[in-house]
């Protein structure tokens, strides 16, 4: 049984099979290869575990073939949700070589965000941490098995019942042979990316074999991997960049080692760097603004062996980006991406002044790029565009979303990101704004109408809009601008009713204002520009 994805049309994917981008390989070949001439290297580092390339692919064909024998394969899906351990890779390429497409929600998502995920994607599958809130205890589990109720196997990190600890299953092979390594085809579902969003709804992102190990082999080339290659996974790992620009993925196609850290937290990753030898990181902005700080205030700081930092995933102003090569003592890389496909990157060659003032330029030569005004004219170039683009790893469509799939792509397949950015003559482009309704909440995206729709939810609010402020250290925090129709409803009560509602805590309001009535636009849409500036004209210094 297929999953549904919009396919590329024939004559697109013919060229780029032609072109070498496309193999109809799977995407545990790397793991395959390196399974097969360098077993004995170190692929994976979490803790004091060290896994060798053979018990990356013994442990997770383990988990394949009991996962098989249990009659999962073809057509089914997953729900994962594990924090930055080596199990979560272990899960993923086991899952890979099956055939069953998981989607790997974030370890900071709840109730809301996985209930969606397994409305959306039916799974079979439930693989967790008894460490996470929602595990610790049956109820949530059995209320998953009401909203997907084909959901018959769980898998559980932290578990003491063999049955249900993914450990054991991972741990011990199972009895008799059974036919594993029978991943989907190539040019279908691999596996369900997260979108950042600005809909309702999360929408799921389907990657195929084909696009994803595409997008890692050629960023694994351009930002220079080998088998010296030691790269801190601090940011979640089932995160786009730390997954596959060129992540985790990428090192594992060329045979370097993944090095886990809980978090990005610099005094535990500056420990984990000098212990692991670690030579490249992968951060959001606001992390390297700690990591500088800490490097400032401790000259000689334990990062001898990093070579390169990979800074993306949110505007990273230029005068940080300017601190970092002598602060950090390593070379910066700019990556701008989306877990919808288009990367583009700072080469490592590139004049520094290109690093520090522009955000790369895209991964291939058939990734298409047009920037265009309202009118969807392409505009010229230095002037700023939305962002529209197409090629040979960003998708066709959302999961079962067609309305929304049609305001977001247009007749010929480009796909309008909502980024506002500028093209230099040599191709590199700038971020410079966005069109889409969302807080860049350093790094993690936030939805507007998501929270805007629960926050309407509480019988008290009779209108409700979401909008961005600037903050020092995140680069952006939410305000939510509220009407209501009681004189004592405090920001905590909201706060509650969000948690209750059971939303991540970082989509959670960071401030509240309430107001009279909502401004309006010409044609009575809520004037979100104006409530920005109201923002920015409060929190500007007095003159
Ligand atoms: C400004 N905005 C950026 C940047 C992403 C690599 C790196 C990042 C992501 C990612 C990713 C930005 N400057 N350098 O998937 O593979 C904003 C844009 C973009 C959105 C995508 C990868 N880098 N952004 O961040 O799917 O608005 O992917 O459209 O989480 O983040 O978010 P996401």
């Amino acid at each position: 049984m297929k999953l549904e994805h919009n396919p590329w049309p024939t004559e697109l994917a013919q060229h780029y099979r032609d072109k070498g981008y496309w193999r109809d390989e799977p995407l545990t070949r790397g793991l395959d290869w390196q399974r097969r001439h360098r077993p004995d290297a170190i692929g994976l580092i979490c803790g004091n575990r060290q896994f060798r390339y053979a018990d990356i692919d013994g442990l997770s064909s383990n988990l394949a073939a009991r996962l098989s024998a249990n009659g999962l394969g073809h057509g089914d899906t997953a729900l994962v949700q594990l924090p930055n351990v080596a199990e979560f890779y272990l899960v993923f390429l086991a899952l890979l070589k099956i055939g069953v497409a998981p989607v790997n929600a974030l370890f900071s998502h709840r109730k809301l965000e996985l209930s969606g995920y397994a409305q959306q994607l039916q799974p079979r599958l439930l693989i967790a941490a008894r460490r996470h809130e929602l595990f610790a205890s049956e109820d949530f589990i059995a209320e998953l098995t009401g909203i997907s109720p084909h959901l018959s196997q769980v898998l559980l990190l932290d578990e003491t019942a063999p049955e249900r600890s993914l450990a054991h299953w991972l741990e011990t092979p199972p009895l008799g042979a059974v036919p594993i390594y029978f991943p989907t085809p190539a040019d279908q579902v691999a596996f369900f990316q997260l979108s950042g969003g600005s809909t309702g709804v999360p929408k799921l992102i389907p990657r195929t074999h084909n696009d994803y190990d595409y997008s890692v082999r050629a960023s694994a080339d351009i930002c220079g991997l080998g088998p010296h290659t030691r790269f801190l996974c601090a940011l979640p790992a089932p995160h786009n960049f730390v997954l596959s620009s060129p992540g985790a993925l990428g090192v594992f196609h060329a045979g370097g080692c993944v090095v886990m850290a809980p978090s990005p937290e610099p005094q535990t990753c500056f420990q984990i760097i000098e212990r692991r030898g670690v030579t490249m990181a992968a951060l959001v902005p606001p992390a390297v603004m700690l990591w500088l700080q800490v490097a400032e205030r401790t000259p000689g700081a334990p990062l001898r062996s990093l070579e390169v930092l990979q800074v993306g995933g949110a505007c990273f102003a230029e005068s940080l980006a300017r601190r970092v090569p002598a602060t950090l003592g390593c070379t910066l890389q700019q990556v701008f991406g989306m877990a919808e496909g288009l990367v583009n990157y700072t080469r490592l060659d590139d004049d520094p002044e290109r690093v520090f003032t522009t955000q790369g330029r895209p991964i291939s030569p058939d990734d298409e790029i047009r920037i265009v005004d309202d009118q969807r004219r392409e505009v010229a170039d230095g002037e700023t565009g939305m962002l529209a683009t197409r090629g040979p790893y960003t998708f066709r469509g959302y999961y079962r979303s067609p309305e929304h799939n049609a305001r977001v792509f247009d007749a010929q397949g480009f796909y309008y990101s909502g980024d506002l950015v500028q093209r230099t003559p040599e191709g590199y482009l700038r971020v410079v704004g966005r069109v889409k309704d969302q807080i860049n909440r350093g790094g993690e995206k936030i939805a507007a109408e998501e929270i805007e729709s629960l926050l309407l939810r509480h019988p008290a609010v009779t209108h409700a809009a979401l909008v961005a402020m600037d903050d020092a250290l995140m680069g952006e925090k939410s305000c939510a601008f509220l009407v209501t129709n009681t004189t004592d409803l405090r920001p905590a009560t909201l706060r509650r009713h969000l948690l209750d509602l059971g939303v991540a805590a970082y989509k959670v309001p960071d401030r509240f204002r309430f107001i009279d009535a909502m401004p309006l636009t010409a044609v009575g849409k809520i004037d979100k520009r104006r409530l920005r500036n109201e923002l920015a004209l409060r929190s500007a210094p007095a003159a």
